[in-house]
């Protein structure tokens, strides 16, 4: 009896090294507005935890915003988590203000080699570059700002960098697209509505391969960056410096986790995905769940686990170093 014990024992053990090795990471494309609200920074955090777990790997950031600092302090936020090698990408260079709470600061106290969006590279070129040398079908894009980037991206001509238009380029390179944005199954939402709201538009008319949506209604329900971040979380960490920054720990909900959550760990090990229909977006950005219209493609997420739960795990993953 003992000696089929230890046998299963191995067998088991066999059984679940050979399942490790089968995961690959995810190849994650993120494009962010890092500026006005701070779960950015918790999302990117996520990300450098995932990537060192084994599970995820950053190509590429793609900064939508016109914050000054926005691209330096997601350079230095990189910089910390040891990939300052990581390629940035801006959507605009010029035009640009300083208003975010904790991006000057940021950029100011960490080191980091991009100093402004002034000086990082367009965004459509690192978005192209990055897609052209991946495997087909193998990349992730996780939006997490408004969708200015993305729809440059898909309305991009074929150029030096691929023979190939963006969209036949996203066609062949992306897995699929995991977007914080809008309400469901009906509302209003910031980066569907502001500042660009024909850019949304015209990326759900362009996008053929799957897309999930994690709603306002999703993030906004779970709370993380509080004490927990602050008790543990190294203080000279630029996640800890931006949620100090932003509002002394008070917590903040998070609804840029909750994207990169998903594109990770999958949807359904917290949620549950709705795709009987289609996400139709009106020219002033909002949006409704239309079940008259299915292409199958599109999902939004409800959430499954209890609130707690989901909180504790982003909080883990936010402050795992
Ligand atoms: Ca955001």
């Amino acid at each position: 009896m003992k000696r089929f014990s230890l046998w299963l024992f191995c067998v088991l053990m066999l059984i679940s090294y050979l399942h490790v090795l089968a995961q690959k990471p995810v190849m994650v494309i993120l494009d962010t507005d890092m500026d006005s609200d701070v779960d950015d920074v918790g999302a990117l955090a996520m990300l450098h935890a995932y990537e060192r777990e084994g599970k995820a790997r950053i190509l590429g950031i793609i900064v939508t915003s016109d914050d000054l600092y926005s691209a330096a302090c997601t350079d230095a936020i990189n910089t910390y988590f040891g990939r300052k090698d990581i390629p940035i990408g801006v959507s605009q260079n010029d035009s640009l203000k300083s208003f975010s709470k904790y991006t000057q600061k940021i950029a100011s106290e960490f080191p980091h080699t991009i100093t402004s969006n002034a000086v990082a590279e367009n965004g459509t070129a690192v978005y192209r570059r990055l897609l052209a040398g991946q495997p087909d079908h193998s990349v992730v894009i996780v939006t997490i700002g408004h969708l200015t980037s993305l729809n440059k991206l898909l309305s991009s001509p074929p150029d030096a960098i691929s023979k190939l238009s963006g969209k036949a380029l996203v066609a062949l390179k992306v897995k699929a697209w995991s977007c914080m944005g809008g309400q469901f199954p009906s509302g209003k939402e910031a980066n569907f509505y502001r500042p660009d709201p024909a850019s949304t538009v015209a990326c759900l008319a362009a996008w053929k391969l799957p897309v999930t949506f994690a709603g306002w209604e999703v993030g906004n329900q779970i709370v993380t960056g509080g004490a927990s971040l602050k008790t543990n979380t190294n203080p000279s960490s630029p996640v800890y410096r931006a949620y100090e920054l932003y509002n002394q720990f008070k917590g903040r909900a998070s609804w840029d986790q909750i994207s990169v959550l998903e594109a990770i760990e999958g949807p359904e090990t917290y949620f549950s995905v709705v795709k009987n229909g289609n996400c139709v977006v009106s020219p002033d950005g909002s949006n409704l769940w239309n079940e008259n219209v299915r292409s199958y493609n599109h999902g939004y997420l409800t959430i499954k686990s209890p609130v707690q739960e989901i909180s504790q795990r982003i909080d883990h993953l936010m402050q795992s170093r």
